[in-house]
């Protein structure tokens, strides 16, 4: 089996560090000198995709790609998610609105990307967040309809540079993409 798996969300929330802590090869990363605002936080930034691979014994893998988080090459994104089974949600939660952030992304996942894929949110940086209470992001996707509610969208607090946290989030996604590939119209519960 070989799936792909997209990690997204917005400019140094952690995509490029989990995916070269996961990845059995070398990443094949593109980024380039970070100018702007993303320059102020950190040196480098994603402009095309990067690529990793999780290799899991008799030939079974999963491939890592990440976006790049700047709206300005979302070009990318729905050639990226096109052959994801799943995403992985990055949110920084040290920005300035994170749950806006959150709200963005679904927005632009709802818009872009047909069908609802399994997905699991990552909020990083609660390290160096003022309030470290990830509440704010139940109470965004409270008032919205389907597959978000019901716990059907697990939200973890995790720091990308930790390799068991970035572990355990992409467990629950294996295993969200495992049940829909075994139950593609669902499982009543
Ligand atoms: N303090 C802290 N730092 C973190 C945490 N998670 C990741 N980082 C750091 O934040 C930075 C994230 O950088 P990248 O992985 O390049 O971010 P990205 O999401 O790929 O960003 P773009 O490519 O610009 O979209 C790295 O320096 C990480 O070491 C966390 O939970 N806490
Ligand atoms: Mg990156």
């Amino acid at each position: 089996m070989e799936w792909s798996i997209l990690f997204l969300g917005p400019a140094g929330a952690g995509k490029t560090q989990a995916i070269r802590l996961m990845s059995d090869i070398e990443v094949v990363a593109t980024e380039a000198k970070a100018t702007d605002e993303v320059a102020l936080y950190k040196s480098h930034t994603t402009v095309a995709m990067d690529m990793g691979i999780m290799q899991l014994g008799e030939g079974d893998r999963i491939l890592l790609y990440g976006a790049p988080g700047q709206d300005r090459f979302d070009f990318m994104w729905d050639i990226l998610l096109q052959q994801s089974k799943g995403v992985v949600l990055l949110i920084d939660h040290s920005r300035s609105d994170p749950a806006a952030d959150l709200s963005h992304y679904l927005d632009q996942l709802d818009r872009r990307g047909g069908k609802r894929r399994p997905m699991v949110v990552g909020v990083t940086h609660t390290d160096v967040a003022s309030d470290s209470s990830i509440d704010l992001y139940r109470e965004q996707i409270k008032n919205r309809s389907g597959l978000y509610d019901m716990g059907g969208l697990p939200i973890l607090t995790i720091d990308a540079r930790n390799p068991q946290n970035v572990r355990t989030l992409l467990l629950a996604l294996t295993a969200m993409v495992d049940m829909s590939e075994r139950f593609p119209s669902g499982v009543d519960v």
